[in-house]
């Protein structure tokens, strides 16, 4: 255990003065004083479940300041909070008390791209979208997207390890990523920005950054590696009739569409029917919809669109030609918009979850075999609870990233609630860990999932954890309360 941190003081202030910019340092106790409500965007988050009362919020240029910051954070054992977009859904983003919030947002340049090698070098605080923008036309991409890609920064990406709709293809960040420039609690800067593809040179201490969601330091620059864009990409919704089609669907559609399948996304009905009653994205027609539990998007990366049409279009025929059809429809988009539109509905479905409701996130890894067993099991068990109606839980919905067996569970209510919590904890934990899964595939701990972190690591693991946490930050003042209890 870690002894108890300090709040940040006037002299602290003042002392934050002397690092700063005006404009780059927030605090409701300055003598230019900030408003509290000023300060809410940064202390709540996303999903408006998580709430944080930090007084004060230092948005530093470069990482010389970052450091500065964070030597006067550590000799004085104040809390410190990385930020970046502020759109984990774990509650890693905002303050557990009143810690000081370090928003990266300000540290937002690219400072390189080798349009030969494909290599990205940028500060952690670029927006996702706007390094997308950036290497578009040197015909490279980035190799993660999310729905969340107009506000979640890069270095954010990097410290939940985010997955996203690409993994299928271009892997995990723990593979991209090739080098992190990292300030550590003491204000030491950890320079392992390098841009080389290979190099075994001893342990791999990036490696215990990403997806350490700001508890071992603060990451101020990634080198990532782009893949080139592909020349043609195309999409297809699939409606299915029953959830059981979606195992061979898939195994069907990886031998056939082999090396140019870039995606195969998952949602259910309910997850369709909220995201296009909140108008994300495009919708079927009520004949292609009529009968379906559940529907697929399959998208295709490849080197030319006439080879990478006439596979989808030989998919399609032998989904419709067998005895038992896997489909009852797919619908190819036509054009560019129809191509991003249907994207919009499947990377709509947290925005329009969020307009129906408060939702209970679960992030799970379990098999593919399970995942509607999981749902329908979640919804069977609110309802033998009484939780099932309009003045409590409205939806139960599933989906996700099947090819890597990421099942997103949402549970949608009126209100957060302790009777839905208490129905839900241990509940889906105790179901995921009977299939040796994992309680969170994707999003990372936060706050939410600190006690329940057991079921899916072994008391030698976190024992471990636990180590290397105390190495790197010995006095506890790195987004406390997150990952570890
Ligand atoms: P924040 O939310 O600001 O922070 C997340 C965590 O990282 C916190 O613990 C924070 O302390 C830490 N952190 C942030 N920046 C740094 C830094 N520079 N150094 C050290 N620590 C830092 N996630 C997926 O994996 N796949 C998805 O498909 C996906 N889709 C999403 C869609 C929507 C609409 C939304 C709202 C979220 C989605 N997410 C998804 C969740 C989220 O993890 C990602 O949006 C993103 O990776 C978070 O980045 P951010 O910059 O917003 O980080
Ligand atoms: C997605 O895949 C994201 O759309 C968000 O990871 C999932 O909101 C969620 O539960
Ligand atoms: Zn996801």
């Amino acid at each position: 255990a870690f002894a108890p941190l300090n709040s940040v003081t006037e002299s602290d202030i003042t002392h934050f003065a002397t690092i700063l910019s005006p404009s780059s340092l927030l605090s409701t106790l300055s003598p230019t004083s900030t408003s509290p409500e000023e300060l809410d965007q940064f202390n709540n988050d996303w999903m408006g479940r998580f709430r944080g009362n930090s007084t004060t919020v230092v948005k530093p240029k470069t990482t010389q300041e970052v450091s500065e910051i964070l030597k006067r954070c550590y000799e004085k054992r104040i809390g410190v909070v990385p930020q970046g977009g502020n759109t984990g859904l774990v509650g890693g983003s905002v303050p557990v008390n009143d810690e000081v919030i370090l928003s990266l947002a300000n540290m937002n340049k690219v400072r390189s791209f080798d349009p030969v090698s494909g290599i990205l070098v940028a500060d952690a605080g670029c927006i996702l979208q706007s390094l997308t923008d950036y290497v578009a036309p040197h015909n490279h991409i980035m190799p993660i997207d999310l729905g969340a890609k107009g506000s979640c920064q890069i270095g954010g990406n990097v410290a939940t390890n985010a997955g996203g709709l690409r993994l299928l293809r271009y892997g995990s960040l723990h593979g991209t990523v090739l080098g992190l420039e990292v300030v550590l609690p003491d204000g030491t800067i950890l320079d392992q920005l390098t841009t080389l593809r290979k190099d075994n040179t001893g342990y791999d201490l990036k490696q215990l950054f990403i997806g350490a969601e700001g508890t071992l330091g603060v990451i101020t620059a990634v080198s990532i590696l782009t893949p080139p864009a592909p020349q043609a990409s195309n999409n297809v919704i699939l409606a299915l009739p029953s959830f059981d089609k979606v195992l061979p669907l898939y195994q069907v559609v990886k031998q056939q569409l082999s090396e140019i399948l870039s995606a195969f996304e998952f949602i259910d009905r309910t997850a369709y029917d909220l995201a296009v009653k909140h108008g994300q994205g495009r919708a079927l027609s009520d004949e292609d919809v009529e009968g379906a539990e559940c529907f697929v998007l399959v998208e295709t990366s490849g080197g030319r669109r006439e080879h990478d049409e006439e596979k989808l279009s030989h998919l399609l025929e032998t989904l419709f030609e067998a005895d038992k059809p896997l489909i009852n429809t797919g619908v190819l988009s036509q054009s560019p918009a129809q191509f991003s539109s249907l994207w919009a509905l499947r990377e709509g479905v947290t925005e329009a979850v969020s307009k129906e409701g408060k939702a209970y996130k679960y992030d799970i890894s379990v098999p593919l075999s399970s995942f509607k067993d999981v749902v329908d099991g979640t919804r069977e068990h609110l309802h033998s609870r009484g939780l099932l109606h309009d003045k409590a839980v409205k939806h139960v919905l599933g989906y996700g990233h099947v090819g890597d067996g990421n099942l997103h569970l949402n549970i949608v209510a009126d209100a957060y609630l302790p009777e839905i919590e208490d129905a839900l904890e241990p509940y889906i934990y105790q179901v995921v860990a009977s299939h040796r899964g994992s309680i969170s595939a994707e999003h990372g701990i936060g706050a939410m999932k600190t006690h329940a972190l057991h079921y899916s690591k072994d008391k030698v693991s976190i024992g471990l954890m636990k180590k290397i946490k105390e190495m790197f930050d010995p006095r506890g003042i790195m987004n406390p309360g997150k990952v570890l209890e």
